[in-house]
């Protein structure tokens, strides 16, 4: 597509594409077995997390969804100048439609969507069917990758959105660190919205990440093909379960693939014979859950001020909002 309005930049492409093989290698070649859960969202993971998103359990989006309006008026008194959007992952355009909403009142509207999957181009383009004065400029790349290059852009300020607590899938260590990447990327006065899942009853969680339709079960097990098709390996889908788990002490769902017999699979592109026990579980995803002074304590810990957080009627779900 030629459109003045739409650029793209892929500030270190190269570097991408050569790690999942050897992470893959590395990360499956252990006694603790892992698969990263950036790796679940090849174009099938994506729709099927999509499809998570509308199941009557999975309550993350939907809630976040009725915070986000709630912001239409709340939101403004905030913003005391011209922002760009900034959006690490380009998400669900619902969510960045309310966001760009409040923005119209501007008269130029810049949106910048940092994601590691060149999926943001299909969204951006329906954007910009349906906004006037919409610059969109699409990073594909790393979200540190993107701040990088974010620190290099022009003196316009940065409301930076960081959405449905995708945050939760880091380790406490490595979103410290990813905080303080935010932290040192933004200039005084830009903003960072933050959604995370809040603490709740157990029953509520896990079924959130096992639903009766078993979508997020194919959710897990896709990571699997996605390394059949692009690794040449020859994992049998039907040799695993799904397993999700609320782990209360450490406040996170656990998610495993969980191998049903004593098996080996061929990962060819990895260099590597997989051989698993009965039962043996590879990790797939955590997914924290906070209580709000944790999420206060967080973003004061990374130097940030708080300037409001958001909650839904059921204080299931929150957003942040904090500046520089
Ligand atoms: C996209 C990481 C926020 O942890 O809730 C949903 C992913 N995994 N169901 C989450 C997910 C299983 C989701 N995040």
């Amino acid at each position: 597509v030629v459109d003045s309005n739409l650029q793209y930049f892929k500030p270190h492409a190269t570097q991408i594409e050569k790690t999942f093989a050897e992470e893959i290698s590395s990360s499956l070649n252990r006694n603790s077995k892992f698969i990263s859960p950036k790796f679940f969202y090849d174009k099938n993971g994506s729709e099927l997390f999509e499809k998570i998103c509308s199941t009557s359990e999975y309550y993350p989006t939907r809630t976040e969804i009725s915070i986000l309006k709630q912001l239409k008026n709340e939101l403004p008194p905030f913003l005391d100048d011209d922002f760009r959007l900034v959006e690490l992952g380009s998400g669900s355009s619902v969510k960045t439609r309310l966001l760009l909403d409040i923005l119209t009142s501007q008269k130029n509207i810049e949106y910048l969507p940092i994601d590691i999957s060149e999926i943001l181009a299909e969204s951006s383009e329906q954007l910009l069917r349906d906004y006037d004065n919409l610059t969109i400029t699409g990073i594909i790349d790393t979200y540190e990758g993107g701040l990088e290059f974010l620190k290099t852009y022009d003196k316009k300020k940065n409301l930076i959105i960081f959405l449905g607590s995708s945050y939760g899938n880091f380790s406490p260590i490595d979103g410290y660190k990813f905080l303080e990447k935010v932290y040192s990327a933004m200039k005084p006065g830009d903003l960072f919205l933050i959604g995370l899942d809040l603490v709740k009853e157990k029953e509520i969680l896990e079924s959130a990440y096992d639903d009766s339709q078993k979508v997020t079960a194919k959710f897990n097990l896709n990571v699997l093909s996605r390394i059949n098709d692009e690794l040449d390996a020859d994992f049998d889908l039907n040799n695993f379960l799904h397993h999700a788990i609320y782990n209360e002490k450490d406040q996170r769902i656990e998610m495993y693939l969980k191998s049903i017999h004593d098996q080996s699979v061929i990962i060819s592109k990895s260099n590597l014979e997989l051989k698993l026990k009965k039962d043996e579980l590879i990790h797939t995803e955590y997914s924290h859950k906070y209580r709000l002074s944790e999420i206060h304590d967080l973003l004061d810990d990374a130097g940030f001020e708080l300037k409001h957080t958001w909650l839904d009627e059921k204080k299931h779900f929150s957003l942040s909002l904090v500046t520089k």
